[in-house]
C-alpha cells in the first residue's frame, strides 16, 4: 500500500459499512477531489467502495453539495428501477455517515464521503474507437433525459456562475491585472489570444437571459472519465462525479464532452501539432447523444451544438490560464507549468475547431434529419 496521508480504516469507520476494512488503493483521476478504492471483508465476501476526500476549496458548502447529489441519485434510482435497469450499477449510492448526513468531517477538517464501487466497469481518459465515444454520448444524453422532470428549483448552485464564460473572462482579466506570481510577462501571446474571445464569451449566457435557451438539470463536468463503461458490453452505464449537477445548459454538457474526448491529443499535450478536433469522434458523440435526448432539444440547442464545443474548450482554456497566473491554486498540477500546458492545448483546440465549424454543422444536420 503506498503511503497515505490519512488512516483509511479510521476514516471509513465513520460510515455505516458492513464488514472489516482490508485495503485502500489510490485512484489517480480528476483534477479536484482525491479518490480511493477501499476494500472490506463482509463475512468472507470481498466488497469494494469508493472513498473520496472532497476539495472544500472548490466546494465550499458540503451540506448543499451532498443535498444535490443525494436528491439526484435517489431520483435516478427510482427512474432506473422503473425502466427495468439496475440502480446498483447505473447510479451512485452514498453511504450515511455515523454523525448524520452523507459526509464525515475529519479532525483535520477534511470532508470525506463513501459510495458504491460499480464492479466490472472501466473508466477511460482516451478513446480507443469511435463506438466508445458514441456510448459516452448516449450516457450523458440519457442522464439528461432521466433528469428531464427533476424539480430544478430544489438544486443549489454549488459553484456559482460555473459555466458563465463572461465571468470566467473577467476573472482572467483580474488575474492578469494582479499578476500574483509575476507570470504574465511570459505568457503575453496566450493572454492576448484568450482576451480576443470576448466577442463570443457571453453568447450562451445572453441567450439564457433572453429566453433563447432553456435551463435544464445538467452535469456540467462531462469529461470522458466521468462515465463508467460496462466491461462486457462497452456501454456507458453510470455517470459519476456528480458534484457540479446544477441548473445549466445542455450545451455545456455536450461541448465539454467533445472538447475533452474528441481532442486527438490528451488535455495536457505539449506538442500542439497533435491537438485537433477529430470529426469522426465528433460525429460519433453527436450520434450517441442525439439518439438519447435529441427529441427533447429545441432547434436553438441543436443549432449551437458545434459552437458549444468551441466555447467550452475556450472556457476551460482561460480557466487554466487564470489558475496559472494565480499560482495554481485551483486545479491539481503535477509540474510547475502544467496549467499553462493545459491552457495552450485547449486554446489550440479552439483554433482548430474554428477551421472545422462548417463541417461540424453539416455533420450535425445530417444526423438530425
Ligand atoms: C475539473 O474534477 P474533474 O477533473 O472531473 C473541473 C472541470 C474542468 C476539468 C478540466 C469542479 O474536472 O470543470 O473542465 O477539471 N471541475 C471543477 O479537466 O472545476
Ligand atoms: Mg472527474
Amino acid at each position: 500500500m503506498a503511503q497515505l496521508s490519512f488512516d483509511p480504516r479510521e476514516i471509513t469507520g465513520n460510515f455505516s459499512v458492513p464488514g472489516e476494512f482490508t485495503a485502500c488503493e489510490t485512484i489517480n483521476t480528476g483534477h479536484i477531489n482525491s479518490t480511493y478504492k477501499v476494500t472490506f471483508n463482509e463475512g468472507g465476501a470481498v466488497r469494494n467502495y469508493l472513498l473520496q476526500r472532497v476539495n472544500t476549496y472548490v466546494f465550499k458548502d458540503p451540506d448543499k453539495l451532498m443535498s444535490n447529489i443525494t436528491a439526484v441519485t435517489s431520483f435516478l434510482r427510482k427512474k432506473i428501477a422503473e425502466a427495468g435497469g439496475d440502480p446498483e450499477r447505473e447510479t451512485l449510492t452514498f453511504l450515511p455517515a455515523r454523525e448524520g448526513g452523507y459526509y464525515h468531517t475529519a479532525a483535520d477538517g477534511g470532508c470525506w464521503r463513501m459510495c458504491n464501487f460499480v464492479s466490472d466497469t472501466f473508466c477511460t481518459d482516451y478513446i480507443d474507437r469511435p463506438e466508445t465515444f458514441m456510448n459516452a454520448g448516449w450516457a450523458f444524453g440519457n442522464f439528461q433525459m432521466l433528469l428531464g422532470d427533476f424539480p430544478i428549483d430544489t438544486l443549489y448552485e454549488t459553484i456559482p456562475d460555473f459555466h458563465d464564460t463572461g465571468k470566467r473572462y473577467a476573472a482572467l482579466e483580474e488575474a492578469v491585472a494582479r499578476d500574483a506570481k509575476g507570470r504574465a510577462a511570459g505568457v503575453k501571446a496566450e493572454i492576448e489570444y484568450a482576451l480576443s474571445g470576448g466577442e463570443f464569451a457571453t453568447k450562451l449566457t445572453d441567450l439564457i437571459k433572453s429566453g433563447g435557451l432553456p435551463l435544464r438539470v445538467t452535469h456540467n463536468d462531462t469529461k470522458l472519465n466521468n462515465i463508467l463503461f460496462d466491461r462486457k458490453t462497452g456501454k456507458g452505464i453510470c455517470v459519476i462525479d456528480l458534484d457540479t449537477i446544477m441548473p445549466g445548459l445542455s450545451l455545456y454538457d455536450f461541448g465539454d464532452a467533445v472538447r475533452y474526448g474528441a481532442n486527438t491529443a490528451v488535455e495536457d499535450e505539449r506538442d500542439l501539432s497533435k491537438v485537433t478536433l477529430s470529426l469522426p469522434l465528433y460525429e460519433a458523440y453527436a450520434r450517441g447523444y442525439l439518439s438519447a435526448c435529441g427529441d427533447a432539444l429545441t432547434p436553438a440547442e441543436k443549432e449551437l451544438l458545434p459552437f458549444s464545443c468551441k466555447i467550452m474548450a475556450y472556457e476551460v482554456g482561460i480557466r487554466f490560464l487564470t489558475d496559472y497566473l494565480n499560482g495554481d491554486v485551483y486545479f491539481k498540477t503535477s509540474y510547475p507549468d502544467h496549467n499553462l500546458v493545459r491552457c495552450r492545448d485547449q486554446l489550440a483546440l479552439v483554433r482548430d475547431i474554428d477551421t472545422k465549424m462548417g463541417e461540424m454543422e453539416r455533420v450535425t444536420r445530417s444526423i438530425d434529419r
